[in-house]
């Protein structure tokens, strides 16, 4: 199954500052490559920012639908002001890494040293399966990668996935949660649920628990649909925190309460700080009433956004990027498109 992101409802007007009382963020703009805005095919990019070749700059790797690829574009600016021009596509075993694409995602990728070798391994999460795609690192500067093989996980071991609405579409990202010194993975699904990983393992062994889900007041929290979770401690507090995009474009702050915690606060929306609702699973009511009321201060066309955050301009404050999915309004093929957003915090 191709699909792409077709209607959007509400107009998109230049983008607003960002609202949350806690962090504030400058108007966004688009990432751009050769002087045009890098636009990802048929669309729902996916950024992270890494230092891939080793020269101190760090670059951009962007997933996108087609093929269920990324791209690699090399930084040729400065590492405080990144500049790019063209890409390649990430490679593993020697072919450019894919996952099948699906309903509401291609390539996801997220990079961490998993396995503790010092050599950084991405991983892309995908449509069906509940698989997590992993590509070992095999060599750095540049970065380069063994072909991909699923990431065990003991339900899917046990068969557990099988036709499983929480394991469809999952975007994973890894962080120390427990603080033990491996890494952690928190994911998202397409009913927007977010799910908490825990590597029972060492930092060279990683083994993962079974998931469950991290809650706030003590029930699960969840987005309106198709979530992709970002844990960072977005306010410098030293405690996790949770940016959750959303299908309806929104990105959703659940402010970490202690560390090491699996319980939130509340979520709140980073444009307009409106209480998160995340109604019925998949509802597209609720999409429709959180796109509603996003209304002028969505700074960004379409649905479903992934994220990514970094010190864009090295000032030594966390940044934010946003990967869209929309239907370009010039575009009679009704093909879809994607860009990268980026939020300067103030
Ligand atoms: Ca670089
Ligand atoms: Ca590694
Ligand atoms: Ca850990
Ligand atoms: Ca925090």
């Amino acid at each position: 199954m191709i699909s792409g992101c077709m209607s959007a409802i509400g107009v998109m007007k230049s983008a607003a500052q960002a609202s949350n009382s806690v962090v504030k963020l400058a108007p966004g703009f688009k990432i751009e490559a050769n002087g045009k805005p890098i636009a990802a095919d048929i669309g729902h990019a996916a950024p992270f920012m890494i230092d891939f070749d080793g020269d101190g700059r760090k670059d951009l790797v962007m997933g996108e639908f087609k093929e269920g690829k990324a791209r690699v574009y090399l930084n040729v600016g400065t590492d405080k002001a990144p500049q790019f021009k063209d890409f390649s596509y990430l490679q593993a075993g020697g072919k450019d890494a894919s996952v099948p694409p699906a309903c509401c995602i291609g390539f996801d990728p997220s990079f961490m040293d998993l396995n503790g070798d010092g050599i950084m391994d991405v991983t892309s999460g995908q449509y069906t399966g509940g698989y997590i795609n992993f590509y070992e690192g095999i060599a750095a500067k540049p970065f380069q990668f063994k072909a991909g093989v699923s990431l065990l996980q003991p339900e899917l071991e046990k068969g557990a996935v099988k036709d499983s609405h929480d394991w469809s579409m999952r975007t994973a990202n890894f962080i120390d949660f427990d603080d033990d010194g491996d890494y952690d993975m928190v994911w998202g699904n397409v009913s927007g649920a977010v799910f908490y990983a825990q590597n029972t393992g060492t930092k060279k062994a990683y083994k993962f628990a079974e998931s469950i889900s991290l809650t706030t007041n003590g029930s699960p929290a969840k987005v309106d649909s198709k979530s992709d979770p970002f844990p960072v401690d977005w306010d410098g507090d030293g405690i996790i925190d949770l940016l959750v995009g959303s299908e309806a474009s929104d990105i959703v702050f659940f402010k970490g309460k202690k560390k090491g915690s699996t319980n939130f606060e509340p979520g709140v929306s980073i444009w307009t700080g409106r209480k998160s609702t995340a109604g019925a699973a998949g509802s597209y009511q609720e999409v429709s009433k959180s796109m509603e009321a996003l209304g002028e201060k969505r700074p960004y066309p379409g649905y479903r956004v992934r994220l990514g955050v970094t010190d864009w301009n090295g000032d030594g404050k966390l940044d934010l990027m946003v990967g869209n999915c929309y239907s370009p309004e010039s575009n009679d093929s009704h093909a879809t498109s994607g860009n990268v957003y980026v939020f300067l915090r103030q």
